[in-house]
């Protein structure tokens, strides 16, 4: 265990009694033994294994023993005990900053508050801001503390980067040449800073304006030519100013993938030529640099995109000029999987069309929940047939073609939720699992598979980044039936899900299998998670031919069951 791990089991102990009430000299105790830890240079294992824990200025002979029982067994009784004892969530509560053991007390003993979910609702409800020793500005400060917690204890998804990166290149375009690199680049599923690359003969005057933007929340370091800030959303932003010659081999270096550098590196020494941030180099003189595609032609192979910079194989290929094209941003034709108001989502079918055509799409499907269980306000087989109805009222109109679907619950015995004759009449059929996680998921995704009725499956792993794992499948079985039987797998766009991720595509993919990237948009708005799905594909090296949503309708259509 590190030090900083056993002094924070130490200062909880410390929390913990003092929100109990307990002894002072002993409270004390426990937060000098923590802070003693945490001063140490030395590890506190190697202490220990000497038998010195005593010998720390701070911790007398209990608090030693307690420290033993700790790194013996990585567990202490007493405080697990402490912890049952008391109906507070510790761990969470402490790590936001602004809430010692003073006011957690506090806030559990006048608004009962024992978790963050608590405290996030009391928030809400103002009720903290009306606490004697609270007021509005500290409880604006811990809703904003909890927000800064969430974002450092998990990696920020590709979106909300995505989105937050967007606004900040968006007003400094103006000013000066920005790129995107690092992950967000790469277009990874989680984003853990943001690499913002600038070309400008000014870069103090940039870097002035960006440390400004209204987004940022603090400047946490700054130099001659680079800073970083910490967004008020979490995310940190690394910002280095380059000069225009340098631009291009700048951007690659940030880019990365890191292991995508490495190699190129040692091509480059293999050649006598030398490869950094700077540029390309040849007996000291310049021989590429200012665009990342020279650098990559001087290398001896063909331009790699971004999102497979991952080394897993890209520049051997590239090498021998095989990379196959993969899908474009402005590829996709029409959006598969969306719900409207008359099961769980915020729009109607025309505001849905709308912004489909305003995405200018060719087609759209309609897939409302159907069925007899009742998961998010399923549709009844009396209300999917109204809703089929007013589908062909507004194809008569003209305009984009909307289709019919619904999306269908797999049961945990592995049936559909809806009978066969009904799944019939429908234009295309989605399977999906949202009840019994744990229970058989790879049969009953087979079976559903199986079925002829059956034309894709949505999310098919239901993991939920950061949140889930996902059932518990086999894949290599699951990517074989769905190549035998003609089953289309979903690559589901919401933010969360990005399911199937990557690696699975690139596996289902090379398996022939053929996928369909839809937003499952729960309104109009939603609609726009397309180009996440398309850079999920991308990193899963998926073609356009791979795509039977990037197809003409009538093509698409033939490419289902
Ligand atoms: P992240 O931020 O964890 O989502 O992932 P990246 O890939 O954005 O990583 P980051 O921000 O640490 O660094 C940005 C890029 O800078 C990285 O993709 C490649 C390059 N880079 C960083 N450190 C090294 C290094 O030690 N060696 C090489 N060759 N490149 C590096
Ligand atoms: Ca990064
Ligand atoms: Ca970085
Ligand atoms: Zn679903």
């Amino acid at each position: 265990m590190q030090n900083t791990e056993v002094a924070a089991v130490l200062w909880k102990i410390a929390e913990l009694l003092d929100i109990k009430g307990g002894n002072v000299f002993k409270v004390n105790a426990y937060r000098n033994a923590a802070r003693a830890v945490e001063n140490i240079s030395e590890p506190i294992e190697d202490l220990w294994k000497k038998g010195e824990l005593e010998e720390i200025q701070g911790i007398g002979k209990g608090i030693a023993k307690k420290i033993d029982e700790l790194l013996r067994t990585r567990k202490l009784k007493y405080y697990e005990e402490l912890k049952k004892s008391m109906p507070i969530d510790i761990d969470s509560l402490s790590n936001i900053e602004g809430l010692g053991a003073k006011k957690i007390k506090k806030l559990y003993q006048k608004l009962k508050i024992k978790n963050l979910s608590d405290l996030e609702r009391a928030i809400k409800n103002h009720k903290v801001s009306r606490l004697e020793g609270f007021g509005e500005k500290s409880e604006q400060h811990l809703s904003e503390s909890i927000k800064f917690s969430k974002a450092r204890t998990s990696r920020m998804l590709l979106s909300e980067a995505w989105y937050a990166a967007n606004e900040i290149t968006g007003k400094l375009k103006h000013v000066a040449d920005v790129e995107v690199a690092g992950s967000l680049r790469r277009k990874k599923e989680t984003i853990g800073d943001f690499d913002l690359l600038a070309c400008s003969e000014n870069p103090q005057g940039l870097m002035k304006i960006f440390t400004n933007l209204d987004i940022v929340r603090d400047v946490t370091a700054k130099g001659e030519t680079k800073c970083s800030v910490r967004l008020k959303n979490g995310l940190g932003v690394d910002l280095r100013v380059v000069k225009k010659k340098q631009f291009g081999s700048a951007l690659l270096y940030f880019t990365g993938s890191k292991e995508h550098n490495i190699y190129l590196r040692r091509i480059a020494i293999s050649k006598n030529y030398k490869l950094s941030e700077y540029g390309l180099f040849f007996g000291g003189k310049e021989i590429a640099g200012k665009t990342e595609e020279e650098v990559y032609k001087v290398l001896g192979m063909q331009y790699i995109e971004p999102e497979l910079r991952e080394n897993t194989g890209e520049i051997e290929l590239a090498q021998k000029n095989k990379i196959p094209k993969i899908l474009g941003y402005d590829e996709i034709q029409g959006d598969l999987q969306m719900h409207t108001t008359a099961s769980d989502g915020a729009n109607t079918i025309e505001q849905m069309k709308e912004k489909c055509s305003s995405l200018k799409y060719k087609y759209m499907c309609i897939t409302d929940h159907v069925g007899m269980l009742k998961i998010a306000g399923s549709l009844s087989l009396n209300q999917l047939k109204r809703q089929g109805e007013k589908i062909d009222k507004l194809n008569k109109k003209g305009g984009i073609i909307i289709l019919k679907g619904a999306e269908i619950n797999i049961k945990a015995n592995g049936e559909l939720d809806v009978k066969n004759n009904e799944l019939k009449k429908l234009d295309i059929v989605f399977a999906s699992i949202h009840t019994s996680f744990s229970r058989n998921g790879t049969s009953r995704i087979i079976n559903s598979m199986e079925n002829e009725n059956v034309d894709i499956i949505a999310h098919p792993t239901g993991r939920l980044i950061n949140k889930r794992k996902g059932y518990d499948l086999d894949m290599d079985k699951i990517f074989e039936t769905a190549k035998i039987t003609g089953t289309v797998l979903e690559v589901n766009s919401q933010p969360n899900r990005l399911d199937l991720n990557d690696i699975y595509i690139k596996a289902a993919v090379s398996c022939g299998c053929r996928l369909s990237i839809n937003t499952d948009a729960h309104s109009a708005e939603h609609l726009n998670f397309m180009e996440i799905g398309i850079a999920t594909a991308r990193r899963g090296w998926a073609k356009k031919s791979d795509i039977i949503n990037a197809q003409p309708l009538k093509k698409m259509m033939k490419m289902m069951k």
